[in-house]
């Protein structure tokens, strides 16, 4: 089992599209363990997107994160990381493949919805950054033995 980072970020909120992100999450099978409303400050941008702080695009990238409240997520499953990437799709909107949900809903390499982590170490150092210990709620859904084969 593994655990990613999920954000619906301003842009995915301002055109209440969260419900059907989340849905999405839950009809493949994944399951969230901790959800929150939030404001991303500035230093909490700098720290989430430290790769990224001083590129020409940061500026712009972390007036557009803090723009306005985002839902931040856990999200558990097999080979979740992997399977939540796949599922958000490429980066860039325009890249992305139908079917995903950047390619069905976003245009933008910006305003491209959501954030999901990209390997176990930032998964762990994200979650680490927005989540305490108390705020995450690991359960076993009812459907779970529906959702995967034994020994999977
Ligand atoms: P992802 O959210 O798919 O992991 P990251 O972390 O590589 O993507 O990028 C986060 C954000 O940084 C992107 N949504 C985009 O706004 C911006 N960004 C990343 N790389 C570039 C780039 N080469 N040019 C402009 N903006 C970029």
């Amino acid at each position: 089992m593994q655990q990613t980072l999920v954000l619906l970020k301003p842009d995915c909120m301002e055109r209440r599209l969260a419900g059907r992100v989340i849905a999405r999450i839950e009809d493949k099978g994944l399951n969230i363990i901790a959800l929150k409303l939030m404001r991303v400050t500035p230093e909490l941008a700098r720290r989430h997107y430290a790769e990224h702080v001083g590129k020409h695009f940061y500026p712009p990238l972390e007036a557009f994160i803090t723009s306005g409240p985002l839902v931040a997520m856990v999200v558990e499953g097999l080979e979740a990381i992997a399977v939540m990437r796949k599922l958000a799709g490429a980066t860039n909107g325009r890249d992305a493949e139908p079917g995903t949900i950047r390619g069905d809903f976003s245009c933008s390499n910006r305003l491209n919805l959501l954030h999901a982590s990209d390997g176990p170490e930032a998964a762990e150092r994200e979650i680490g950054m927005l989540f305490t210990p108390e705020e995450i709620l690991p359960h076993t859904p009812t459907i779970f033995p529906w959702l995967r084969a034994a020994g999977e």
